[in-house]
């Protein structure tokens, strides 16, 4: 089954303990993938013998275990092929400087039993796009209102909610959010993917997958903030994977189907959504915003219709309503939205990597938004294409970025009508100062 050639090694920092006082039997666990086994105190040769590199020769020739008991420790992360060590080196995600709701660590949430929530998580990476994007997550978490919120957290971390007592007013939208009893609502933050610089971008891939499996497997909703627009794939193949059927609703300047001559396509910001034509679980993508002019050469460009893809210009959406540019949309599937600021015009947010001029105003995305995040089953997300700010200390992509963010964060939470904005219960007496 594995390749004679390939090498092995133990994962790193294992939790071995005995089970139940007997010396024969231990139990060893994976804290970062919380994966574990139990074997014969034996295996701890293997382990040890695996602090190299070796072959499943060398293994064998040590009559240490055969290659059924191999398949096991690989797929239950306690042996790894020896080229993805780096991969669990730095873990998978580590803390951000500031978080999106409650903060939690990737240990915390996988003790987590399911609940209505989101888990935001941050990819500071853009190294198959535009370099700036980066600095996306850190500039956008800066602009949420739900940054550094307390959480509650009983049961050593079983459950992470948010506070009682805050409510949010939402001025501009006339809504009032209270999470008082709301207590199996919560806003999580798992950090930024880990990233060592000069590591191969497989390594963050593995790691975004790792983490987005498993807020599914939670029945939470994961959203990710890039980064450049390569990372939705990772996350966006996982989702596919999940889902039989799901649709993508995708905001951006450019359509990001651009494909190479060779079949080879190499994944950058401008193809993830190439990547994800491949998948027969993708049943619609419709798409915001596009205003690219293009040429293609007739030799290389093989124009194929993919009746599952349908767009909107920047242009035609200026006399759409967003009931209107909804229409045609299956509201009996789940969706993945993926938000790229270039959609909107780069006089209101100039810090991306690929402007494009002309594009969609800040309203006309904040009413877009709305329409969707109230109407469709929304199972996973992603911001991108943030960069650092151009001038001034105030990035207006990440402002707007961070506002539909917090949108959609507060999507499952019951509202009520803000009919004023003077929220003391008693009335105000004239003549009475305030
Ligand atoms: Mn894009």
């Amino acid at each position: 089954m594995q390749d004679r050639e390939k090498q092995y090694v133990v994962c790193p920092d294992l939790l071995i303990e005995l089970v139940g006082g007997s010396k024969n039997e231990v139990r060893i666990r994976n804290k970062v993938f919380r994966t574990w086994i139990e074997a014969p105190a034996a295996l701890l040769i293997l382990l040890d013998f695996l602090r190299q590199p070796h072959t499943m020769e060398e293994i064998s020739a040590q009559s240490l275990i055969d290659e059924d008991v191999m398949g096991m420790l690989l797929a239950r992360w306690i042996v790894l092929p020896a080229e993805k060590r780096e991969l669990l080196g730095p873990g998978i995600v580590c803390k951000a400087k500031d978080s999106i709701g409650v903060s939690c660590s990737f240990d915390d949430l996988v003790k987590l039993g399911s609940r209505t929530s989101f888990v935001v998580f941050g990819v500071p990476v853009d190294l198959l796009g535009s370099p700036g994007a980066h600095a996306g997550p850190a500039q956008t978490r800066l602009y949420s209102l739900l940054r550094g919120m307390e959480g509650v957290c009983e049961g050593e971390g079983e459950t992470r909610v948010l506070p009682q007592d805050v409510e949010i007013l939402d001025v501009d939208r006339r809504k009032s959010f209270s999470f008082r009893d709301q207590d199996r609502y919560a806003i999580l933050d798992a950090g930024d993917i880990a990233y060592v610089r000069g590591e191969s971008i497989a390594n963050v891939g593995e790691r975004i997958e790792r983490l987005v499996a498993a807020v599914l497997a939670r029945q939470m909703t994961p959203v990710m903030i890039g980064g450049d627009h390569s990372m939705t794939w990772f996350s966006l193949k996982v989702l596919l994977d999940t889902y039989p059927k799901m649709g993508v609703l995708h905001f951006d300047a450019h359509h990001d189907l651009y494909f190479s001559p060779s079949d080879l396509l190499p994944l950058r910001n401008s193809n993830p959504f190439a990547h994800a034509r491949k998948s027969t679980s993708l049943a619609c993508l419709r798409q915001f915003g596009l205003r690219t002019v293009e040429y293609y050469r007739k030799k290389t460009a093989s124009k194929t219709l993919d009746p599952r893809i349908s767009y909107w210009s920047a242009r035609e959406l200026q006399r759409m309503s967003p009931e209107e540019a909804l229409v045609g949309l299956d509201r009996d599937i789940p969706y993945y939205l993926s938000f790229d600021i270039d959609c909107v015009c780069p006089e209101e947010a100039p810090e991306t990597g690929s402007p494009v001029c002309g594009g969609l105003s800040y309203y006309q995305v904040f009413e877009l938004m709305d329409a969707i995040i109230g109407k469709f089953d929304i199972v996973g997300a992603d911001f991108v294409e943030v960069a650092s700010p151009k001038t001034g200390p105030a990035n207006r992509a990440a402002m707007i970025t961070a506002r539909l963010l917090d949108m959609l964060l507060l999507s499952r939470i019951l509202s009520s009508e803000l009919d004023s904005y003077l929220f003391e219960k008693r009335e105000w007496q004239p003549g009475e100062l305030p």
